[in-house]
Order: C-alpha cells, then sequence, then structure tokens
C-alpha cells in the first residue's frame, strides 16, 4: 500500500498482491481527517489522484469511466427521475453526472467527511459547480443514519462509497438495503459500486445476494474504470414496475457521454463467465 518515494509512484495493492499504480510528479499532500487517511498526488499523465485510506478513489484524466456508468444507466431506465441521494460521492463527480439530467429536481448528497468535499472543490476538477446548483442539497453525516430517519423519498439512490472490505461495510447490509428500499418511491432505482470482479468476487456475491432478498428484482454489471483494478461491479436494485435492462434512448442523447454508452447498454451485463455461473446459481434461493 502506498507511497514510493524513490520510484515516485502510487501502488494501490489488492489481495494477492495485485497492484494498480500510477507515476506521481509529487505528492501534494497527505492528511488523516476524522474518518480516513486522505492523500493527494500530480500523476505524470492523468492529473490528480486522490486516495483514501489508501485506495485510489479517482485520478481527475478518466474519472468519467466510473461516474458515467454509475449514474446514467439508472437515470435512463427511470422514466422521470426528479429526486435523487447520492450517498458518499465526496469529490462531486457523481452529482454533476446526476445534474446533467433535465429531470431533476433535486439532488441530496450525503457524504461523511467534510474534508473529500472541502479538497476536492479546491484542488480537483471534478464537481465543475455541481455543489452550487440550486437543485443541490449538500449534508454532511452519516448516510445509514440519514436514510434510516429521513422522512423524504426518491427515484433513484446511488451508493458511492469505499469499498465493500471497508469502513463502508455497513452500506452493503441487509438493514442498510431495506432503508433504501423503504425510501424509494414506487418505482425506483439503487445502484451501489461493488468491488473488483476478479479480487473482491466473494464480497460482490455476498452483497449480491443480500439485494436480492430485499429488492424486487437484483442486477449486475460491470465496466472498465481507470484507476482501479477493473473490470469494477455495480449492482442495481429494482423497486416496483421498472426494467433496467431498457432505457430512454431519447433522453439519452441529450447527453454528451464518453463511456457508458447508452446504445449499447446490453453491453453492459457482460460479465466473465465463471462470475455471471456464480452469481445466477444464487438466482434460484432464497
Ligand atoms: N468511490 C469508489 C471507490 C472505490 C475504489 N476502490 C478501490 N480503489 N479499491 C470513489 C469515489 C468516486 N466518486
Amino acid at each position: 500500500m502506498g507511497y514510493n518515494g524513490e520510484e515516485r509512484a502510487f501502488i494501490e495493492w489488492y489481495p494477492r498482491g495485485y497492484g494498480v499504480g500510477f507515476k506521481v510528479k509529487e505528492r501534494l499532500f497527505e492528511t488523516q481527517t476524522k474518518y480516513q487517511r486522505l492523500e493527494l498526488y500530480e500523476t505524470e499523465g492523468f492529473g490528480k489522484l486522490l486516495v483514501l485510506d489508501g485506495t485510489v478513489q479517482l485520478v481527475e484524466v478518466g474519472e468519467e469511466s466510473y461516474h458515467e456508468p454509475l449514474v446514467h444507466p439508472v437515470m435512463l431506465a427511470h422514466p422521470n427521475p426528479k429526486k435523487v441521494l447520492i450517498i458518499g460521492g465526496g469529490d462531486g463527480g457523481t452529482l454533476r453526472e446526476v445534474l446533467r439530467h433535465k429531470t431533476v429536481e433535486k439532488a441530496v448528497m450525503v457524504e461523511i467527511d467534510e474534508m473529500v468535499v472541502e479538497v476536492s472543490r479546491v484542488y480537483l476538477n471534478v464537481e465543475r459547480g455541481a455543489f452550487d446548483d440550486p437543485r443541490t442539497e449538500l449534508i454532511i453525516g452519516d448516510g445509514v443514519k440519514y436514510l434510516r430517519e429521513t422522512e423524504e423519498t426518491f427515484d433513484v439512490i446511488i451508493v458511492d462509497s469505499t469499498d465493500p472490505v471497508g469502513p463502508a461495510k455497513l452500506l452493503f447490509s441487509e438493514e442498510f438495503y431495506r432503508s433504501a428500499y423503504e425510501k424509494l418511491n414506487e418505482r425506483g432505482l439503487y445502484i451501489t459500486q461493488a468491488g473488483s470482479v476478479y479480487l473482491f468476487t466473494n464480497e460482490l456475491l455476498d452483497a449480491y445476494r443480500v439485494m436480492k432478498k430485499v429488492f424486487d428484482d437484483v442486477y449486475y454489471f460491470s465496466f472498465p474504470v481507470i484507476g482501479y483494478a477493473s473490470p469494477w461491479s455495480f449492482l442495481v436494485g429494482i423497486k416496483g414496475d421498472v426494467d433496467f435492462k431498457k432505457i430512454d434512448l431519447e433522453r439519452a442523447r441529450e447527453i454528451e457521454l464518453y463511456y457508458y454508452d447508452p446504445e449499447r447498454h446490453e453491453t453492459l451485463f457482460q460479465m466473465p463467465r465463471y462470475v455471471r455461473l456464480l452469481l445466477e446459481s444464487g438466482d434460484g434461493m432464497e
């Protein structure tokens, strides 16, 4: 894990010694926030790199390869997403993509760590005005508690958290899924990032099984994300009458996209064969 000053590289180490790294020009800073260790680097070719507790959150060049598939498929599968909740997402990239949808009247973002928001605002070219959008409501607080207690309901809930293996584990619990289900409107979609397909396969399978207990339907998909151990997995929970395999292409055409291709939506569902079989083997179980 970490920064190798000699080689001037930052490498994130995954299980079994799999590394994802960037050559860096310099470390801009490192600090311990109330919740986690935050590091910021200037990389050689990918802009700034944001690291939390040793894990890569994003590089500026290519962050859309994560934020686009996290946001647009669910937004375009919902017939009219007006109210959206984001849990985590402190850098503002998810919020920025949500606000590109004209249907959105209100986007609530609940981030636990104010420092991540502050650092991103000042140093990163990611939020691009999203925090100042009049439709945005930014809450610094605990997403689990917020979801349990809020009286508001949402069309889409997006969990942009750290991995299912660390402090964010609670966001992958049955209790949390149940409060999300409860706070979705009659028709709603829930999406969470679910880790590296190859390196966190067990966590992905666990999350899928638990989500199946709670949501009316659950879909999985993967996407190659720059900066993470790809392919990266995403899980979608459905409430009510929504078909995640179908999206609104007309609305999609109003948004210029670089990575996620709405005209090839069906290619999202591509999984390595053994993972698909593992996921499907749980389908019949209750
Ligand atoms: N949220 C997802 C971080 C997961 C990365 N995991 C890892 N590198 N091990 C990132 C925040 C982007 N908005």
